[in-house]
């Protein structure tokens, strides 16, 4: 594999939204973010993601864009902007904006226009057509619930929105529009910056005899066999990296709804020349049931590890992987595969080994390196997230229990992981001198960047140390990887090995102190483990994690 430093680095990705807010306003900006790149610089971060910082309505916290150029207002505008970019670089920082390029916003220029008429110069740049006797053309629904089409009596047509209606889908089928998009990347890399995540860049081409799914589709399915990986994606995405990206060095990371251990390599191949990382969500949307993501189930740990085993061989030797366990879209990470309540510290820190030994670029999410969990909102009206709350509409239509939806809720929401980031005990947990966008996770007083920066027990400097250690270890960045017991039902035990060096990663994914003979390992050196105790006990303690090498 050739050696690159996007994938010798580490990723930690930001939500503007909820991270630091430096005008007291509740909202987080760019400023904050300036005022804390030391404290990301400090875990041995090096590559930056920032969510949508661009002008939009924000229906969808700025996945909908209205001007690709213009950084927002209440972050700071393009002056703060290019401050950050100049901070960032001076701490060798790398920024990784947030292209979102399937959609744009309803009151981008551009759609405004399009909705003028079938003469617009604009019209073409997204999806219009005729419904069937009074009915939307397909039965393709949204995200976001309810169709994905909406009506415009104006035109009396419709027009395709896979998310909110104020997310119309931009139609890639238009040179120009491919053209506006590029035009919108050599904006931001003229500028110097060193990347892009690509929002749901699976989904721009379009099956354009937009067939019907088949009735009892669910969404999920309907993401993964309609909406992903459409006919014309990677002459796409070839065109893009040949007449754009191939003129930088500079990184990039599809998002991949419906990308799959069938399709995903195509992507990453690194003789294909399109994207250098997809998200999968293999691993992230195992707990979905028949009805999705708020009808969910337990965990199948088998699976679960299965999911980084097939990846790791699937691509091996041909294409980058990218190693996360959440974002901004999922529950908090220590609350979905950890224990947030009696051993969050632990499992916490297990979460943190996983991440740092597999193969392929991490992620960390912010407020991961501290621990932070999910929120429990007593009411609805408490959540800001528009999938939630549409989905809560949904649901009350069809008449569900909506005590067992809030359960769901608690569980399954965006808004679990856009808490503010809790910096210190003082009020709004020092995000904010005045009431957040969101309420704060109560038990800020507790968890906290604070209590946890000289404590060497923490979490935080768990973080710092399991990054020292991988950045110090190419074995644990190129080396291989081998699930030794796929089929051990709480530990996840696997071998990274190169001709230097062998690790053995030992984690117990339960509550129960497991006993288990590791005396095979005993000619090798413990590195790092979760728990104070000798090396080579010869038990597990609940979420113990335990990293050897030789
Ligand atoms: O997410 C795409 C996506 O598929 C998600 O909608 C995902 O299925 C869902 O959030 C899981 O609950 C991206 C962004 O990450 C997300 O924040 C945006 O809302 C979405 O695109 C639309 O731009």
């Amino acid at each position: 594999m050739k050696k690159t430093w996007w994938k010798e680095g580490i990723v930690y990705q930001i939500y503007p939204r909820s991270f630091k807010d430096s005008s007291g306003n509740g909202i987080g900006d760019i400023y904050g973010i300036i005022e804390k790149l030391d404290y990301i610089k400090s875990l041995g971060i090096n590559m930056i993601w920032i969510c949508p910082m661009y002008s939009s309505p924000n229906e969808d916290n700025g996945y909908d864009i209205s001007d690709y150029r213009k950084i927002s207002e209440e972050f700071g505008g393009n002056k703060a902007f290019d401050i950050l970019l100049k901070e960032m670089h001076k701490r060798d920082l790398k920024l990784i904006m947030d292209l979102v390029s399937n959609h744009s916003s309803d009151e981008h220029k551009w759609f405004e226009e399009s909705k003028k008429g079938e003469d617009n110069p604009y019209h073409d740049y997204y999806f219009w057509k005729k419904g069937k006797s009074n009915k939307p053309p397909n039965n393709w629904l949204s995200v976001f619930s309810g169709s994905a089409w909406q009506w415009d009596s104006n035109l009396n047509k419709y027009y395709l929105h896979l998310f909110t209606k104020k997310q119309p889908d931009l139609n890639w089928e238009n040179p120009r529009v491919r053209d506006e998009i590029y035009d919108v990347l050599n904006f931001w890399l003229s500028k110097g910056v060193d990347g892009f995540r690509m929002d749901v860049i699976s989904f721009v081409s379009k099956r354009l005899d937009f067939p019907s799914a088949k009735k009892g589709t669910s969404l999920p399915q309907m993401m993964g066999n309609i909406y992903a990986n459409g006919p014309r994606i990677h002459e796409f995405l070839k065109e893009m990296n040949k007449k754009v990206l191939s003129k930088y060095d500079v990184v990039t990371v599809g998002e991949g709804p419906g990308v799959n251990l069938k399709t995903g390599l195509k992507y990453v191949d690194e003789n294909e020349q399109e994207l250098n990382m997809v998200f999968h969500f293999d691993h992230l949307q195992i707990d979905y049931g028949p009805e999705g993501k708020f009808d969910p189930l337990p965990i199948d740990f088998i699976k679960f590890k299965k999911v980084f085993s097939d990846w790791d061989l699937y691509l091996k030797n041909k294409g980058w992987n990218s190693i996360f366990l959440g974002n901004h879209d999922f529950s908090r990470i220590v609350s979905r595969f950890g224990n947030d309540q009696k051993h969050r510290n632990e499992s916490a820190k297990l979460l943190a080994t996983l991440l740092m030994t597999l193969r392929g670029t991490p992620y960390v999410y912010q407020g991961d390196e501290i621990g932070m969990t999910n929120v429990k909102y007593p009411s609805i009206d408490y959540y800001d997230d528009v999938e939630t709350r549409n989905a809560w509409k949904e649901a009350e239509e069809q008449n569900k229990d909506m005590d067992i939806f809030l359960k769901a809720v608690h569980k399954q929401s965006r808004d679990n992981a856009r808490t503010p980031l809790q910096w210190d005990n003082s009020r709004n947990a020092g995000f904010s001198s005045s009431k957040p966008w969101l309420d704060v996770n109560k038990n800020y007083n507790t968890i906290n960047v604070e209590l946890q920066q000289d404590n060497p027990d923490s979490i935080l400097n768990y973080y710092r140390e399991i990054i020292r250690i991988r950045k110090n270890n190419s074995t644990l960045i190129y080396g291989d990887f081998l699930d030794l017991e796929p089929n051990n039902e709480k530990l996840f035990i696997y071998k990274r090995w190169d001709k230097q060096k062998t690790f053995i990663i030992v984690l117990n994914f339960s509550d129960d102190k497991i006993l288990c003979d590791l005396n095979d390992l005993s000619s090798m050196i413990l590195v790092i483990g979760n728990y104070k105790k000798s090396a080579y006990g010869e038990s597990m303690d609940p979420w113990e994690a335990r990293v050897y090498s030789h």
